[in-house]
């Protein structure tokens, strides 16, 4: 890995040198970036080391749950306080929101050297998503977005300033802990990858201008829940498996989402019979990879609306996720269309 990576460009120099691309360059958005990229790596080594250091299984003897009632797996809470004690250190954040916490985080600066209240980002993350894959060693990921307050910088933030639609994200990204471990984010100039050097601590550009194939071959759903869905994506999926596209489902949001972002294709989160709102949440799972797909020339939709335009209306809320390539997606909101048109008339 190391002699492929001589000469490439670190996360850090990337960084820097697309500063001047935001429209707001004052190098705090990149601060909060590299912030981020340190605490990746604290919870890359953690993910790593797993199977040896006896920290799989469930956190509290299986006593513990998060917010939505899940049972918490020890790494998420490892996770979870990594990256929240990184971005409460952060001078530029002024609150974060976790999938594991169930209310807003207040960060304030106010007594610290530098720090004049509550910093003017604040951050929407999930700090390990599919962490039921733990277990068995398949990938896992975190995804985060990042939002300029709308509320007065210093103050308190307020909760509208975390429910804002997916097209007014500053930055939104997520690491992929897999075979290798990658940083994938956008500051809304693109989609850049970063792979991840382990015996240096470096990441390193390793997919410029990332952008999803024209060409979609690969549908991923969960099978089993499909019956229980639309029938409109039921008929979709009989269709695009007939016309030859090929099945992929790992269980992990971002690393379905990885993969169907560089062969080409579209992942399907329905809603069903008994969680009509579907599983994903919007703030943290599904409007930050609805910004990248956008920024990667792709899409995402709920069913009803392009996800870049919906603005959430709770904290923890949840949605149906349809999201890939753009055709893909935009034939299955037609069919979505047709139904609704057809119920109408
Ligand atoms: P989590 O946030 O509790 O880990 O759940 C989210 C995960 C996603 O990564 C994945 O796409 C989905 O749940 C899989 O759900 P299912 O097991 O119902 O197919
Ligand atoms: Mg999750």
């Amino acid at each position: 890995m190391l002699s492929a990576m001589i000469g490439a460009q670190t996360l850090q120099e990337f960084i820097v040198a697309r500063e001047s691309e935001f429209a707001y360059a004052t190098g705090d958005l990149s601060r909060l970036l590299t912030d981020l990229s340190t605490a990746a790596k604290m919870v890359n080594r953690h993910v790593n080391r797993a199977g040896l250091s006896g920290i799989i299984g469930q956190h509290d003897g299986g006593n513990s749950t998060n917010v939505q009632g899940e049972t918490q797996q020890k790494l998420d809470v490892y996770a979870d306080n990594t990256f929240v004690r990184v971005l409460k250190s952060c001078l530029k954040v002024g609150g974060v929101v976790s999938e594991e916490q169930p209310d807003v985080i207040h960060v304030d600066h106010s007594k610290r050297a530098g720090g004049s209240g509550y910093g003017r980002y604040v951050v929407c993350i999930d700090p390990l998503d599919g962490s039921s894959n733990i277990d068995v060693n398949i990938s896992v990921g975190t995804i985060f977005s990042i939002l300029r307050r709308k509320s007065d910088m210093g103050s308190v933030p307020q909760i509208d300033d975390f429910l804002q639609p997916a097209s007014d994200c500053v930055a939104a990204g997520y690491i992929l802990y897999g075979s290798s471990t990658m940083l994938v984010y956008s500051t809304g100039c693109g989609v850049n990858g970063f792979t991840y050097d382990p015996s240096i601590g470096e990441f390193f550009l390793s997919h410029p201008d990332l952008k999803f194939p024209a060409e979609s071959t690969i549908y991923s759903v969960n099978d089993a829940r499909l019956a229980d869905g639309p029938s409109v994506v039921q008929d979709y999926v009989n269709t695009v498996r007939a016309e030859g596209m090929n099945a992929r489902y790992v269980g992990a949001l971002v690393a379905d989402f990885h993969r169907n972002l560089l062969k080409g294709g579209i992942f399907l989160y329905p809603g069903t019979t008994s969680r009509p709102e579907g599983k994903l949440r919007m703030l943290y799972e599904a409007q930050p990879l609805a910004f990248l797909a956008a920024q990667a020339g792709g899409s995402a939709t709920d069913g009803h609306i392009d996800l870049l335009k919906r603005t959430p209306l709770s904290l923890h809320e949840r949605t149906p996720l349809y999201i890939g390539e753009k055709a893909a997606v935009a034939r299955l909101q037609a069919a979505f269309d047709g139904v609704r048109v057809k119920a109408d008339s």
